[in-house]
């Protein structure tokens, strides 16, 4: 089945550069997604957008170029609850892959026992309104308790502005939790003004909540970078990811979010992105810890 892309949909950038930060042995690009190809795995009716494809084996080479050693593959939401596109790339990656899924009320026991057989490891809970149409909570916690029987955890996508209204349904919930992108800072905001804070309290709070130091490309107030000076890009983002991983060393994952879905600007080159890791994780010790000790014992041990 032939997909047109959204208009004005950025691809990824097929040749990125090699990084100049040299990643520890074994680490986990903890946040990426595979998209189709449609062909194969069609986008869901539901979706918000079409994006172009992106597939396991170009995921893969991804990692090898940058130098990852494994990938955590999050369900995308124009696949909807169609995990089929991840299973396969999951059963595709020899083991070093695991995936975190997105599945509805009517999941069986024998779906949910399928998708942890092939690595699943936990689900999404999407609450960005431009993604996702509105799930009733109690579906929500009705999952999160079935899915806590397997050890599995709940990965949470929201916007900063929707924390107070969600904090009692995060802090009920019975499971590790792992927050995409740090809750979507705006970062043209202080780094300890109150909506930052409430994040960091979230954190301090709840030993349970992990968080993804992500998408500086995408929470970057100061745009793209410019074409001179490529290797300061993302600045301004420093300070939130940098306050977290030195707050919560061992609550901390990182990822590429490759193939950079719904990006207006500018597509990253990832090659950059891997370099942003030292100045957000400034020693080999918390560097380790956010690219292979949290991520293998979330999803390896
Ligand atoms: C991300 C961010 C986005 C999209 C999705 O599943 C998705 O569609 O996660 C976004 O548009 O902000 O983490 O990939």
């Amino acid at each position: 089945m032939a997909f047109e892309k959204t208009p004005g949909w950025l691809d990824w950038q097929s040749r990125p550069s090699k990084p100049r930060f040299v990643l520890p042995a074994g680490a986990v690009d903890a946040h990426c997604h595979v998209f189709g190809p449609g062909d194969a795995f069609p986008y869901a009716p539901e979706r918000k957008y079409t994006p172009c494809d992106a597939s396991k084996a170009q995921l893969f080479a991804l990692r090898d170029h940058l130098g990852f050693a494994r990938n955590v593959i999050v369900q995308a939401t124009c696949h909807g609850a169609d995990n089929r596109a991840l299973v396969d790339a999951l059963q595709a990656s020899n083991g070093l892959a695991r995936g975190v899924a997105t599945v509805r009320r009517d999941v069986t026991d024998a779906q949910l026992q399928a998708l942890h057989d092939a690595g699943v490891r936990g689900v999404r809970f999407n609450f960005v309104r431009r993604l996702v149409d509105f799930t009733p909570r109690d579906e929500l916690a009705e999952i999160a308790h079935r899915i806590s029987a397997l050890g599995w955890h709940v990965v949470i996508y929201f916007e900063a502005c929707d924390l107070p209204e969600l904090w009692d349904f995060f802090t009920a919930l019975p499971t590790t939790i792992v927050v995409d992108h740090m809750g979507r800072p705006d970062v043209s905001r202080p780094v300890d003004g109150p909506e930052f804070e409430l994040f960091v309290k979230f954190m301090r709070e709840h030993p349970n909540v992990w968080s993804k130091v992500t998408c500086p490309e995408r929470l970057s107030a100061a745009g793209p970078p410019a074409r001179d000076g490529q290797r300061n890009a993302y600045r301004d983002v420093v300070p939130f990811a940098r306050r977290i991983v030195e707050t919560f060393p061992d609550r901390v994952l990182w990822g590429t979010d490759w193939p950079h879905p719904n990006l207006k600007d500018h597509m990253p080159d990832d090659g950059l992105l891997v370099d942003f890791i030292p100045h957000i994780a400034p020693t080999a010790e918390l560097q380790r810890r956010l690219l292979v000790d949290n991520p293998m014992r979330l999803y390896w041990s």
